[in-house]
Formats: C-alpha cells, sequence, structure tokens
C-alpha cells in the first residue's frame, strides 16, 4: 500500500433542532477521515479547533470571511426552515441534518455532495446548480425545492463553497495533517470472564483499545482454528481518537480452555496479539 495515492474524504455535519416555533439549535462539525477537526457550536460566533492543523492553509482573512458566510447562512437557515414549516405546515419537532463535503483526488481532480435529511430520512441533495429531491422525497418537498431553487444568489454560493473552498480547505487539511492521519496506534488487549449465559456456560470477552486507524481484526482461536461463534461488538471511540472492540465467545464452563484471542491490526506489523484464556480463573 505504500505509496499508492490515498483519498481521506472531508465530511461537515449540521445538526438543526426545531422543538417549536421559537426554540431551535444548530450544531456543527467537521472530520477529515477519522479525526474530528472543528466544531460549530450552537451560538458560538467562530469555529472552533480541534486540532492543531485545522487551519489548513486557508489565511486568517480567508478563515474570517469563512466564518462570515456562515454565520449568515446559519441564522438564514433558521429563519427558512421556520417559514417552510408554515408554509408546508409541519407539525413541531423536527430535525433537520446536513452532511456536505468533499474527497480530492491526484491531479486537482475533486469530487463534492451536499445531502439534507428531515426526520432522519434523506430529502434534499445539492446537484451541480440547483438543489433536487431525493429519490423518494414525499411530494410536500417540491414547493420548499421550487422556492430554494428560486435564490440564484444562494446557488452560486453553495456551488462555490462545493467546488472551491472545499477541495482547497481539504487538500490543505490533509497535508497538514498527514502525519497524525497515518499514523499507527497500537492496541492494548486484556481479557475477562462476563455474565454467565447459563448455567455451566462462560461468556469470554477479549477486549481490544487503543488502536488506529479503525480496521481491525479479533477472533476467538483454539490454536489456529477461527472460532465461528465468535460475536464481534461494535468499533466504539476513545475519547483520543482511538477505538475500542469487544469480542465475546459463550462456551461450555469445560470448555474455556485451550481458548485464545488472536489481535490482527496494522500497527502490529504482523506481529498479532495472542492472549490465553487462563483455564484457572473459570473454574
Ligand atoms: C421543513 C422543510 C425542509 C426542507 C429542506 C431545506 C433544505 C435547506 C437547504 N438550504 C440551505 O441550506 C440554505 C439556507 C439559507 C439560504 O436560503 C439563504 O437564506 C441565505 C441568505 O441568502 C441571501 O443572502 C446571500 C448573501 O449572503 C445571497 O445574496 C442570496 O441571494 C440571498 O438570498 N443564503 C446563504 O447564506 C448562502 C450560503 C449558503 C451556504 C450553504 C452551506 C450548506
Amino acid at each position: 500500500q505504500t505509496g499508492s495515492p490515498r483519498n481521506f474524504p472531508f465530511r461537515c455535519l449540521q445538526i438543526s433542532s426545531f422543538a417549536n416555533t421559537t426554540w431551535t439549535r444548530t450544531d456543527g462539525l467537521a472530520w477529515l477521515w477519522e479525526l474530528q477537526t472543528h466544531a460549530w457550536r450552537n451560538g458560538s460566533d467562530s469555529i472552533h479547533f480541534l486540532k492543531p492543523w485545522s487551519r489548513g492553509n486557508f489565511s486568517p482573512q480567508q478563515w474570517e470571511d469563512l466564518q462570515h458566510i456562515l454565520g449568515v447562512y446559519r441564522s438564514s437557515f433558521t429563519r427558512d426552515i421556520q417559514e417552510f414549516a408554515i408554509m408546508l405546515s409541519k407539525v413541531y419537532p423536527f430535525e433537520l441534518q446536513l452532511s456536505a463535503g468533499c474527497e480530492a483526488y491526484p491531479g486537482n481532480a475533486s469530487e463534492s455532495f451536499l445531502h439534507v435529511a428531515f426526520q432522519g430520512t434523506h430529502v434534499v441533495s445539492f446537484q451541480g446548480t440547483y438543489w433536487e429531491p431525493a429519490p423518494d422525497a414525499p411530494l410536500w418537498l417540491n414547493r420548499a425545492i421550487e422556492e430554494l431553487n428560486k435564490d440564484q444568489g444562494t446557488r452560486e454560493m453553495v456551488q462555490s463553497l462545493l467546488s472551491d473552498t472545499c477541495p482547497q480547505l481539504a487538500s490543505g487539511l490533509l497535508e497538514a495533517g498527514k502525519s497524525e492521519l497515518e499514523q499507527q496506534v497500537k492496541p492494548k488487549a486484556w481479557l475477562s470472564q462476563g455474565p454467565s449465559p447459563g448455567s455451566d456456560r462462560l461468556q469470554l470477552e477479549c477486549h481490544v483499545s487503543g488502536f488506529y486507524p479503525k480496521p481491525v481484526w479479533v477472533m476467538w482461536m483454539r490454536g489456529e482454528q477461527d472460532q465461528p461463534e465468535t460475536q464481534r461488538g461494535d468499533v466504539l471511540p476513545n475519547a483520543d481518537d482511538t477505538w475500542y472492540l469487544r469480542v465475546t465467545l459463550d462456551v461450555a464452563a469445560g470448555e474455556a480452555a485451550g481458548l485464545s484471542c488472536r489481535v490482527k491490526h496494522s500497527s502490529l506489523g504482523g506481529q498479532d496479539i495472542v492472549l490465553h484464556w487462563d483455564g484457572s480463573r473459570s473454574s
């Protein structure tokens, strides 16, 4: 894999809650691949940098300008949605989520996207130069989309943010944060006994934590044999940009001896971690 160009998408998420006609809040966050780079809390005038390299290659003036555009956008968005809610008789409370971003490819190419979800379902996207309904969007949305498309100034701004600003920010972030993005952090692993799944049965737990990047392989084994009944949890985030995974196996109490947990991760360079279940702990 070394030497081959890797792509790291840059994603911005906006979460807007409309509780009733007067109470709303909007929060924003941005991620480069697995790392959160920015946070924009409701009511805050400025976008918070979460990494020393979150400025990318933007000048202070470029950040000023971007923050100004986004500040105007946030209050206009809230007002627009409240007006749409009246026009379309939408019942409070409701949630809107925006997901926008881009990915820069070698040779100045890039791809961008902007999707909007209403109550968790994708309803609108920005495609090229227009707002468009999602394939199964409800019909009532067409009136909102018609209104949105009348605003040529906003369409031009969205287009320029997606096709110029986003890739420029993303490639600057990529350059500045490359070593952190490409770092390898080794997992630690430990075993424990979970709640008993039944009489004479044991739940063996293998915990793996502190690794980066996210892809990891963890299996309960008997010798060289994978145990297919191994149950894998979700890979969960730690607070320090590393990951955690718990993998369990239910076995008859008499069969726990001889089992081991094997961990493969890119940081280990082929030196898998192997932990053996201590038969004395379960007797
Ligand atoms: C309940 C219904 C749900 C329907 C789903 C709606 C999806 C909404 C998506 N729309 C938006 O995100 C845009 C919201 C704001 C926009 O409509 C404009 O009000 C706002 C201000 O526009 C005015 O000033 C601009 C200059 O500041 C231009 O002159 C414009 O012509 C004029 O109308 N527009 C902006 O703030 C532009 C920036 C958009 C950035 C979008 C990033 C996601």
